[in-house]
């Protein structure tokens, strides 16, 4: 018995994959030759296209990872996790990166056991509801009944805030959020919420964008990032330093355009950020330019953010928080140095 228990656990082991000091997701990938990342279903953030080809923010994070360590930003196997099964998809390594919409939190952060590499998008909660209702504000829906994914921070988050504000709140929950958005058009609640960052471009997609409004209140604070097992450190570092490389070659004025031209800067602020210095690069085991592949590839954070959910997009949303620090917004890369 004792046997066996002992045999299944490093069978077990072997299968997860996942034991914090084994950990190097950064050698698996390489070996293997394709990174494997998970992503969501929301309309300017993953999606999928009749014949395979995904596009989006979080799914370019995915890109940019896999130009980094491979040198081919098309070298990802993408698979779509609904809310509920992403961490356990991370934690038992059926994929190499979770890079969907997700909100860096104390709890996942520590009892989950994943790691945020940092904030690739600042959000909010936010409501939506049918215009019929005549609600103007949160305030007004005492006894409201809402629609709501599980496993997400939308409802601990709207349980504080009716908690507090002394409502009476009703949920009624769905898998995926496409069955949400459909209970909601079924009329089963009188409200939808979410990420307000996600509730635009679900309410574009309905037949009757106009029958619905979204409130003008944002209920939380929703910092979404690209998480990673525990223990895991260099392959931390390394989607860390991918995503402030965006960042910063933002900030440097360094885009897809220019980076080329760029390639043979002597400045050693250029050749720092683009992984040509010789050292930085080194010691993660990466390849000389890792960076420059980045952005030649996949474009710099504001090219990937306008080409994805800007103003000039279906989604149409403003940089916001999301501009840089420079700008007045919160997206600051740690100095490369
Ligand atoms: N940021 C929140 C919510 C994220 C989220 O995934 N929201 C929606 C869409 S904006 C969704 O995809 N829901 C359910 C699904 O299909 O899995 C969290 O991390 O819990």
């Amino acid at each position: 018995m004792k046997l066996f228990s002992a045999v299944f656990a490093v069978f077990a082991g072997a299968l997860i994959g996942a034991s914090p000091l084994q950990a190097d997701t950064f050698d698996d990938v390489v070996e293997r030759g394709y990174l494997i990342c998970g992503v969501g279903f929301s309309p300017g953030f993953a999606t999928v296209d009749d014949v395979g080809n995904f596009t989006g923010f979080d799914v370019d994070i995915c890109r940019a990872v896999a130009a980094a360590v491979l040198g081919d930003a098309d070298k990802v196997a993408f698979k779509q996790l609904t809310t509920k099964e992403r961490f356990t998809a991370l934690q038992s390594g059926q994929v190499d990166l979770l890079s969907r919409t997700t909100t860096w939190t104390f709890t996942r952060d520590v009892a989950m056991e994943v790691n945020f590499a940092t904030v690739t998008f600042y959000t909010g909660q936010g409501v939506m509801v049918r215009a019929d209702l005549g609600i103007g504000s949160i305030d007004e829906m005492d006894g409201a009944k809402f629609c709501i994914s599980i496993g997400t921070t939308s409802e601990p988050n709207l349980r504080d805030y009716f908690r507090a504000n002394d409502m009476e709140l009703r949920l009624e929950f769905r898998d995926t959020a496409e069955q949400v958005i459909a209970a909601y058009q079924r009329e089963e609640c009188d409200a939808y919420s979410n990420d307000a960052s996600g509730l635009g471009a679900f309410r574009s997609g309905m037949a009757d964008p106009e029958a619905h409004v979204i409130l003008p209140e944002l209920i939380s604070k929703e910092p979404l990032g690209p998480a990673v097992r525990h223990g895991d450190d260099r392959w931390l570092d390394i989607v860390k330093w991918t995503v402030f490389a965006l960042i910063q070659a933002e900030e440097s004025g360094i885009t897809s355009e220019n980076v080329e031209a760029l390639k043979a800067s002597q400045d050693r602020g250029v050749r720092n950020l683009l992984g040509f210095s010789g050292h930085v690069e080194l010691g993660a085991g990466l390849p000389e330019g890792w960076l420059y592949e980045v952005i030649r590839q996949v474009g710099n954070y504001g090219e990937i953010y306008e080409r994805n959910v800007g103003p000039q997009t279906p989604r149409g949303l403003p940089r916001g928080l999301n501009a840089l620090w420079t700008d007045g917004g919160l997206m600051y890369a740690m100095p490369f140095r």
